[in-house]
């Protein structure tokens, strides 16, 4: 299997850190054909990275898909992250939809706007920032205290918590994590996990590169 990847990307940085985390046998490597064009399209409908290509060569889109599918078929190690509970499977599921649905839209995306000096209101993104957060906050606590194994809702969250580390300063906020102990709390638990905390830093270099590129080109 081949994962088709961006070093900067953060849904791509999940995969890796699934794949890491257990050893899985596929190849990391860049698109084969360039972003945007028909080509890519033509062969990957969806049109973003990551794509996971099947040794028959089909193709897997949408990072959370590639995440389920591996776990699923890796029974041996890949099924670890995947609660066998089903209230925690559907809390993990939660923590997925929170990353994208809540905490990227609202937060992560203006604030890359605000990166590429495409958004005037930073008052409003730190606003915004701070009240993602703080639902953040609330879904670990509705989680309860018990100690429990890392799953994919923890791998997903965890590069878009990178990056709101890397931008929130642009709309100063040093700490992003400073007024919420339980996600703080959380953050450091998975970096505790080496897999997780190597891949991060690896993006983290890489999105550094990438704005440099840009500002090159500029
Ligand atoms: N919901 C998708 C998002 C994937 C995505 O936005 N990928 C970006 C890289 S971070 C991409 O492919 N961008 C290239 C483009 O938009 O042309 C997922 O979870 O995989």
């Amino acid at each position: 299997m081949k994962l088709y990847n961006l070093p900067h990307s953060p849904y791509a940085a999940r995969v890796r850190i699934q794949i890491r985390l257990q050893n899985l046998p596929v190849e990391v490597a860049p698109p084969p054909v360039p972003l945007r064009t028909e080509a890519f399209m033509e062969r990957f409908p969806l049109g973003k990275v990551p794509v996971l290509e099947l040794d028959g060569g089909e193709t897997i889109a949408e990072s959370w898909a590639i995440m389920e599918y591996l776990a699923e078929v890796n029974a041996e190690g890949g099924s670890a992250l995947l609660p066998g509970d089903a209230l925690v499977r559907a809390q993990m599921r939660m923590l997925g939809r929170y990353a994208d649905l809540h905490l990227a839209v609202n937060a992560l995306f203006p604030l890359f706007r605000a990166a590429m000096g495409t958004a005037g209101d930073t008052a409003g993104i730190a606003q915004n920032l701070r009240a993602e957060l703080a639902k953040g906050e609330r879904l670990l606590a509705s989680f309860g205290d018990a100690e429990r194994p890392l799953h994919l809702g923890d791998i997903a969250l965890a590069p878009t918590m990178l990056y709101l580390h890397e931008l929130a300063p642009l709309v100063g906020i040093a700490d992003p994590l400073a007024e919420f102990p339980r996600f703080a709390g959380w953050w450091k638990w998975v970096n505790s996990f080496a897999p997780v905390r190597e891949v991060l830093e690896e993006v983290r270099v890489a999105y550094h590169a990438f704005i440099e590129g840009l500002a090159a080109k500029a």
